[in-house]
């Protein structure tokens, strides 16, 4: 997968990109990320990016040639453009997988006050992470990039995406590591029972409750089987 971030930060993706899970996935080419700066494309004799806003009001907006100018220059036929923005469809689990599919991504990062709207023609999604508002699109990009690169083949080896919370659907489980009891907590002994079916049996009924208790809204959209049905009525 190809991901180019569109942004006046570029810089700011370095932590991001050399570090962990994400640093050895672009090491061993299951991504090929870049970030690139939009006032490199700027005519503006000042390098400016930004104008006042037609009709009056506060603050800037990012004008239209620079950013369409860099989306030209760094899309081919088959590029996924994605802006980043509080009006944007909310990202979860399921447009993630979506969103990954593509081979070829352009992520683009707003600043100020926003982008002049006639951008927005240029772009195939509008992605938001959340009802709050960011300074910038790149905290946003660097969430959206995350949560795409490690879906890929081989970038994570050591555990199966299916237990991940909000893979099927319900919050993970409770897990726990040795010591067996810590300050008078313990693990519990079902655990150490060594019953691989009564320990799948438990851990569904946690993540079941888990998701009742904090998260009544995804069992609402969760179609539950029918063991499913039957743990959450008990
Ligand atoms: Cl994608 N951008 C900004 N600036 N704020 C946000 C956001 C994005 N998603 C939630 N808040």
């Amino acid at each position: 997968m190809k991901i180019t971030v569109l942004t006046l930060f570029p810089e700011f993706f370095d932590s991001f990109t050399n570090t962990s899970i994400i640093k050895r996935a672009i090491d061993n080419k299951h991504v090929d990320f870049s970030s690139v700066n939009f006032r490199d494309y700027t005519l503006d004799k000042h390098n400016n990016v930004d104008d006042t806003v037609c009709g009056g009001g506060a603050g800037m907006l990012l004008t239209c040639q620079p950013i369409v100018d860099a989306i030209k220059a760094n899309r081919q036929k088959d590029t996924k453009v994605i802006m980043m923005t509080p009006q944007g469809a909310p990202l979860n689990q399921q447009k993630v997988h979506e969103l990954a599919q593509s081979d070829d991504v352009i992520v683009l990062c707003g600043h100020y006050e926003g982008f002049d709207e006639r951008i927005r023609s240029y772009v195939d999604e509008e992605i938001s992470i959340g009802d709050y508002v960011l300074t910038g699109g790149e905290t946003a990009a660097v969430v959206l990039c995350d949560a795409m690169i490690r879906l890929h083949d081989g970038v994570i080896t050591t555990t199966s995406h299916e237990d991940d919370s909000y893979e099927n659907g319900l919050l993970e489980y409770p897990q726990y590591t040795r010591p067996i009891e810590f300050e008078g907590q313990k693990v519990p002994d079902i655990l150490l029972s060594g019953h691989h079916e009564n320990i799948r049996k438990w851990r569904l009924k946690e993540s079941i409750r888990k998701t009742y208790l904090r998260r009544p809204d995804l069992l609402d959209k969760k179609e539950l089987n029918k063991e499913e049905s039957k743990l959450l009525s008990e």
